[in-house]
C-alpha cells in the first residue's frame, strides 16, 4: 500500500505529534498492519494502524464494538485491583467520527491502537518458562473475562471454531472444485474423512454449563498474540482481539499449544522437522490451568488435550479448503503455500495423536494436585 494512502488514513486518528516513520509489519495472515512513529517535543509516540480484512470480517462495526467492550472490561478489572492497565490491555485510538473505526473513501475499514513498547511477540519459543508464561497470559485473559456477559458479543465470523461447520465447508469446496485442484490431492482429502469424528468432538458437547460451558474466548491464541515483557519475561497483554466471541476454552488452549509446542514453523515444508514438544505442552498447561483456577470445569480441564487435536484438525482442514478454493482467504507467499501449511498441520496432528495418552495422564496428575 502506498505511503500517501497510509498518511491520509492516519490523518483521521487523534495521534500525538508529527508523523515521522511508517513500517509495515507482516506477521499476520489476515489484516494489513503498519507501525507509525510520531514525534512530539522530541519524543517518539508509536501506534499500530490496521486495515481490517473485510473479506474475513464482514461486519467491522460489530467487530470494533466487541473490541471496545472487551478492552474496557479488562482495563476496569486491572484498575479495580490498583494495577496500571496501560501495558496489560490494548488502548485503541478514536478517529474523527468519535468511534474506534475509520472507513476510507474506498470502503476500507481501519483501526488504531497504542504500540506497546519493550515487549516481544514470539513466533517460536524454546524456553519452557516463556511458554508457561504464555499459558498464564491466555489463562488470565480467560479469567478476566469470566464475568463478562458473552451474549453481548457479536459473532465476528459466524461458525469460526465450529469444526463441524468447517467440515461442511470442506465438503462443499471439494464438490465445487473451483480451482481444479481436487484430483491432485486425494490422500490429503482422505486424511480428514478418516478423522471426521473430530469435527463433532467439541461442538457436540459445547453449551452445557457443567461440562463445556460457553465462554468469552479469544479464538486465535497463537503464541505471537500474547506480548511478553522483555524486562521481566512475564506475559503482559493479549492482542489481536478480532475473533473474541462466545466459544469453548478448549479451542483457546488447544490453538496455543498446537502452535507453540510444535518444533517447526506453521508452514514448515520439511515434515521431518515437525514434532510436538511434551515439555512445552506441560509448561503451557501448568500456566494456563493455574491462571484459570476455579474458573474451568473438571470436564474442561480433562478435555484440554482434545482441544489440541481438534484445533490442529480444524486448521489443517481450513488451509486445505482454501487451497482447494484457489487461495481466497489466507494471505499466501507462494504457489502452493496453503497446501504446505495444511500438510504441516496434518503431520502435527499425527504426532499429537501418538502422544495423546501421555497428555491425558499428565492432566490427571494436575487434577489430583
Ligand atoms: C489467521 O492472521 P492471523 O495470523 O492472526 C486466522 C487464524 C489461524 C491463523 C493461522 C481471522 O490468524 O484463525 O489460526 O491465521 N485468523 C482468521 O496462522 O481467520
Ligand atoms: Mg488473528
Amino acid at each position: 500500500m502506498n505511503q500517501n494512502t497510509i498518511k491520509s488514513v492516519a490523518a483521521h486518528f487523534s495521534f500525538s505529534g508529527a508523523l515521522a516513520n511508517i513500517k509495515e509489519l507482516t506477521a499476520g495472515n489476515i489484516n494489513v498492519t503498519y507501525r507509525l512513529t510520531y514525534t512530539k517535543d522530541g519524543l517518539p509516540h508509536q501506534y499500530i494502524i490496521q486495515r481490517i480484512n473485510t473479506n474475513a470480517f464482514k461486519d467491522p462495526v460489530s467487530l470494533m464494538d466487541n473490541v471496545g467492550k472487551v478492552t474496557s472490561h479488562i482495563r476496569a478489572s486491572y484498575q479495580a485491583e490498583g494495577i496500571n492497565p496501560d501495558r496489560r490491555v490494548l488502548t485503541f485510538v478514536p478517529c474523527d467520527n468519535g468511534t474506534l473505526l475509520y472507513t476510507d473513501p474506498e470502503g476500507g475499514a481501519w483501526r488504531a491502537y497504542h504500540y506497546v513498547d519493550g515487549v516481544t511477540a514470539y513466533d517460536q519459543i524454546e524456553s519452557a518458562d516463556l511458554f508457561r508464561e504464555a499459558g498464564r497470559g491466555f489463562g488470565e485473559f480467560q479469567t478476566r473475562l469470566s464475568d463478562f456477559p458473552a451474549a453481548e458479543l457479536a459473532e465476528t465470523i459466524p461458525g469460526f471454531h465450529n469444526t463441524a461447520w468447517r467440515y461442511g465447508a470442506f465438503l462443499r469446496a471439494i464438490e465445487e472444485d473451483t480451482a481444479d485442484r481436487v484430483a491432485s490431492i486425494p490422500d490429503d482429502i482422505a486424511f480428514f474423512h478418516e478423522r471426521k469424528e473430530l469435527a463433532h468432538a467439541i461442538v457436540s458437547k459445547l453449551g452445557h454449563p457443567d461440562l463445556l460451558p460457553l465462554r468469552v474466548t479469544h479464538n486465535d491464541t497463537k503464541l505471537n498474540n500474547v506480548l511478553i515483557d522483555n524486562a521481566t519475561g512475564k506475559a503482559l497483554c493479549v492482542i489481536d482481539l478480532d475473533t473474541v466471541m462466545p466459544g469453548s476454552s478448549l479451542y483457546d488452549y488447544g490453538d496455543a499449544v498446537r502452535y507453540g509446542a510444535c518444533t517447526a514453523a506453521e508452514d514448515e515444508p520439511d515434515l521431518s522437522k515437525i514434532d510436538f514438544d511434551m515439555t512445552l505442552f506441560k509448561a503451557f498447561t501448568e500456566g494456563f490451568v493455574s491462571a484459570t483456577e476455579g474458573k474451568l470445569t473438571e470436564t474442561e480441564i480433562r478435555l484440554l488435550p482434545l482441544g489440541i487435536k481438534v484445533i490442529a484438525y480444524e486448521l489443517a482442514m481450513r488451509f486445505l479448503t482454501d487451497y482447494i478454493n484457489g487461495d481466497v482467504y489466507f494471505k499466501t507467499n507462494y504457489e502452493g503455500h496453503n497446501l504446505v501449511r495444511a500438510r504441516a498441520q496434518m503431520k502435527l496432528l499425527t504426532v499429537v495423536e501418538e502422544k495423546y495418552e501421555e497428555m491425558c495422564v499428565f492432566i490427571e496428575k494436575i487434577l489430583k494436585k
